[in-house]
């Protein structure tokens, strides 16, 4: 555990990257500002699943610079990208042959946006991880819906999301997880909002990380697994975890997902004095940025992580 967490630990700081379709509607639906994490708008908005599947057909990234991304990632001292390869919404950001709602099917874009991202990581020397929710999907019928205290089989809005959560399992989150290991060797597997998971259950995901070999992977597969890491979320915690690896993740805003009105941006201040504050405890900072539909990291963010690495140049150790 120790040599295959060593990078890990040295590596510090990551770039969180929350990208998908959500970024189209951007925060409003029906004209409307639905109030929340703008990835949650479909939940939040009770978006019929046909409706939001549309938003797809404006989902076209023609400014998409994975190596731009990485490079932006590198200069602010950062040394690993961690990208939502399928959010809550279900949406696969890349090809997937067990389902249609992928970025090959379903946008005018038409090609795989993670392929490219972790061969610029890799070429700028950050590791690349992925992000998968592997219950919680609102679209593909039988998916998880958070929080827990929904009952297994509730938390619909759509009678197209009904459905068997094992038979979602089987059809669509194994086979997937299967694809983007295979595909992407990540050096990370990083889970969310294990609704509806138990033992069995992540039983069946947990083998698939062995084809990856040191992979890491995060507390939320579900069941009784607690992974390699601690995932604070949005704080810091007092003081940092006994004998277990940790790591905040963070937006420099309040949403994860891009929200074209939320500019509650964290000063560039604000943001190295909690990067300290979280090595100083031993832990990793896992900071958030949210690309638009269009494919571009909105620029107070940019601005924000050239400005981390200016004090990283001073600062930092190389
Ligand atoms: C949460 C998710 O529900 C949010 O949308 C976001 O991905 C965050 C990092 O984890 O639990």
């Amino acid at each position: 555990r120790d040599e295959r967490m060593a990078w890990w630990r040295e590596a510090r700081f990551g770039m969180f990257i929350h990208w998908g379709v959500y970024a189209v509607p951007a925060g409003t639906y029906n004209g409307e500002q639905i109030k929340g994490i703008g990835e949650w708008i479909m939940l939040r908005g009770k978006i019929p699943v046909a409706e939001y599947k549309a938003y797809a057909k404006e989902f076209n990234p023609v400014n998409y610079d994975p190596v731009a991304w990485a490079q932006l990632a590198k200069a602010a001292g950062m040394r690993y990208v961690v990208i939502t390869s399928k959010h809550h919404d279900g949406f696969a950001l890349f090809p997937s042959a067990v389902s249609d709602w992928d970025i090959a099917d379903a946008s005018p874009y038409g090609k795989d946006l993670i392929g490219p991202l972790a061969d610029a990581a890799r070429a700028e020397g950050l590791k690349f991880g992925l992000y998968y929710s592997q219950a919680q999907d609102w679209t593909h019928p039988g998916g998880s819906f958070w929080p827990n205290r929904e009952k297994e089989g509730e938390g619909h809005w759509d009678e197209g999301q009904k459905g068997d959560f094992d038979s979602y399992l089987d059809a669509i989150a194994v086979p997937q997880v299967d694809e983007i290991l295979s595909r992407y060797q990540p050096d990370i597997l990083w889970w969310d909002t294990p609704a509806w998971m138990d033992n069995t259950r992540a039983e069946r995901l947990l083998p698939l990380l062995e084809t990856v070999p040191d992979i890491i992977h995060n507390n939320r597969l579900g069941g009784d697994y607690k992974g390699d890491t601690e995932t604070p979320e949005q704080h810091i915690p007092a003081t940092g975890f006994k004998d277990r690896d940790w790591e905040v993740c963070m937006t420099m805003n309040d949403t994860w997902g891009y929200k074209s009105y939320d500019q509650n941006w964290k000063s560039t201040k604000d943001l190295i004095q909690k990067l300290c504050d979280i090595v100083s405890k031993g832990g990793n900072f896992l900071l958030n940025v949210g690309p638009t539909a269009k494919g571009e990291i909105p620029l107070p963010s940019i601005e924000r992580l050239q400005a981390v690495g200016r004090w990283m140049d001073v600062n930092g150790e190389s």
